[in-house]
């Protein structure tokens, strides 16, 4: 057992650097032996349903994900607040594990909680209520059937407005930031224990550990792309960061 988790990697073109790192990494990892890999979100700067625009889009990245699956390798998804409504394409066409909110794994004896971490800040009430109306039938309806150039001028201008939200307006202080990880992490550790918790969106990596009655647990937060291109490795006997340029 060894996973690769990702996250907000915020790819906006298909010929950017940014994307090509990606694709780059994940063709590497073709040469790897390993099982699952994790993408927690925001992978893409804007995904949404199963439109053919993002399909031909991202179809070079799609298909290393393929041959990665070919390989044995189990894919889950993550949704994050910029890649949304992936059961279609990724769960129903691709076979991607697709995931809505945070779940639970267990890698031999270690359990890890995993999650996008955009329900990290519980006083970010604007935020909790477009999570919601976005995962409402109605909304859900409309990202299916309105026509596809809308559906993307829509989300091009949302995302661009979160993306600023999230760097500009949100970072307050890294300490601002730290706290809040932290927090997160204790309110999650009274309703379950885990060894480990992995997420991103808040775009500051992280890597702590806290003590919570007694058991001692790691949070990490997978920072972004759009500083540093970095991945977090887990098997059952070693959890570590590698970076890659
Ligand atoms: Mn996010």
């Amino acid at each position: 057992m060894k996973a690769y988790f990702l996250s907000d990697i915020h790819i906006q073109e298909p010929e950017s650097s940014r994307a090509q790192l990606f694709e780059a990494f994940l063709s590497s990892l073709l040469h790897e032996e390993f099982s699952d890999l994790f993408l927690l979100g925001d992978i893409f700067d804007l995904w949404i349903d199963e439109h053919s625009y993002f399909v031909r889009k991202y179809s070079r990245i799609i298909s290393v994900l393929r041959e990665l699956q070919q390989k044995g390798v189990k894919i889950h998804y993550f949704e994050g607040n910029h890649d949304l409504y992936l059961e279609r394409f990724w769960q129903d066409e691709m076979g991607v594990a697709v995931y809505g909110g945070p779940a639970t794994f267990r890698f031999d004896s270690l359990k890890v909680r995993v999650e996008h971490g955009d329900q990290m800040d519980p006083e970010d009430r604007g935020y909790r209520f477009l999570r919601w109306l976005l995962r409402t039938p109605a909304l859900r309806w409309l990202a299916h059937h309105l026509p596809e150039f809308i559906v993307v001028a829509i989300g091009e201008k949302s995302s661009q407005k979160s993306r600023h939200y999230t760097t500009e307006v949100k970072t307050k202080t890294e300490e601002d930031i730290r706290q809040k990880i932290r927090l997160h992490a204790v309110r999650c550790l009274k309703k379950d224990r885990f060894d480990l918790l992995i997420a991103g969106h808040v775009h500051f990596r992280e890597d702590f550990t806290i003590e919570y009655e007694g058991q001692t647990t790691r949070v990490i937060n997978l920072g972004t792309w759009l500083k540093e291109p970095t991945a977090f490795i887990v098997t059952p006997e070693r959890q570590y960061f590698v970076e890659w340029a």
